[in-house]
């Protein structure tokens, strides 16, 4: 039985090591969305919303979530009584469009929940099993060729076994011929464009085919299925959708369209775990491969990420780097790590998302909080 009776809701602010700048826009300072969930038995637990400062990678922000969340997720979950995790995101689609970020969080929070009541990790809750997981790197766009070469090279030094280059028109072709050109035909690269193409494009992106890309990932707009269908038609590389896919339905519209071969799986963007699973199982299905992506989260959203990731079908690396790569401290203990070999270790011995928040810190943290109750 699952039943939440308080939550706390925490905004706190951690300054990125550098600016990660995509596409559609740049983040120096990101503003964390913190859940903290109890149960009346006092079992506590976390969650993440992973939503940007900006609406420029899907329509929520982080104040419009807290705003979804006060008024809305919060209501139809407090104080009622669940069977468990799994009947948290049928309550919340009912009748309630968006807000998948929102939802996610109290979600993903209650899975953590359930998994401390039960005494296992969630990545035994979830399905995983894998007790360590691949490594990759989203390399923001840089300055120029050189500097995203040399960033590029330290990042598989390091271990990461995939890296990923953030692109725009104009900062596209020669950046990643400058990166293929240094690091050899082998190394594991990709690009993502967050939108930033049309179909007009299509010359520029074909040009890509020759650089030997595990995957281009959503070069086209945010919502759109269709056209990456004609688009994938005209590649040879693989489309991976990102944006795009927000249920079960979209992943369901890509296979039926062909408008990509492989998935990025956030869960904040699909509303939570049960989506993300359903998406994963019917991605199984059909031979299509998937990866976690990431949100620049901090040690609590990574948990969550890194539980996920330790499902069968998450065949490759995520964007799921070590703190040390986004913070000067996480807000975690331990923080996470990456190993020589680039890989991060599930925490399958420990009930949860297995690592303890650091409440000192986030109180000295904190810059807005909000106590919602039954
Ligand atoms: O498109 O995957 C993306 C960060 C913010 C918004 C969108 C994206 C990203 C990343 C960061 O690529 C991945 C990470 O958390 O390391
Ligand atoms: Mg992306």
């Amino acid at each position: 039985m699952l039943r939440i009776e308080s939550l706390t809701l925490r905004e706190i602010q951690l300054q990125l090591k550098e600016p990660f700048q995509i596409s559609s826009g740049t983040v120096t300072h990101r503003r964390i969305f913190l859940i903290q969930l109890r149960s009346a038995d006092g079992v506590e637990a976390w969650g993440e919303c992973v939503a940007g400062e900006q609406p420029n990678y899907g329509p929520e922000t982080i104040d419009l979530a807290w705003v979804a969340i006060r008024e809305y997720v919060a209501p139809r979950v407090l104080g009622r009584e669940f069977a468990g995790p799994e009947e948290i995101h049928p309550a919340l689609e009912h009748n309630f469009r968006g807000s998948n970020m929102a939802k996610a969080a109290i979600e993903m929070g209650a899975w953590d929940l359930a998994a401390r009541q039960e005494g296992v990790s969630l990545s035994k809750k979830l399905g995983g099993v894998r007790d360590r997981i691949e490594v990759g790197i989203s390399l923001g766009i840089q300055k120029s060729p050189e500097a995203l070469v040399g960033k590029a090279r330290t990042a598989l030094e390091r271990g990461y076994s995939k890296v990923k280059i953030k692109i725009q028109p104009g900062q596209d072709l020669d950046y990643l011929r400058a990166v293929r050109a240094a690091l050899g035909p082998d190394a594991p690269l990709m690009a993502d464009a967050n939108n930033a193409y049309t179909l007009e494009d299509v010359d520029r992106l074909v040009a890509m085919d020759d650089l030997g890309l595990m995957m281009i990932e959503q070069p086209l707009a945010w919502d759109d299925v269709l056209r990456h269908a004609e688009l994938q038609r005209r590649l040879k590389t693989p489309i991976c959708l990102d944006e795009s896919i927000t249920s079960v339905e979209r992943a369901q519209d890509m296979i039926d369209l062909e408008s990509g071969r492989i998935i990025n799986i956030k869960p904040g963007r699909v509303g939570g775990f049960v989506a993300s699973k359903a998406i994963h199982d019917l991605c199984a299905a059909h031979g299509i491969p998937v990866w976690c992506g990431g949100m620049l989260e901090s040690g609590v959203g990574r948990a969550h990420n890194v539980a996920l990731a330790s499902l069968p079908n998450f065949t490759l690396p995520g964007d799921l780097s070590p703190s040390e790569r986004y913070w000067e401290k996480d807000i975690v203990i331990p923080e996470w790590t990456m190993d020589r070999e680039g890989h991060m270790h599930v925490p399958v011995d420990r009930p949860g998302i297995g690592v303890e928040v650091d409440l000192n810190r986030v109180d000295d943290l904190t810059v807005r909080r909000e106590e919602l109750g039954v």
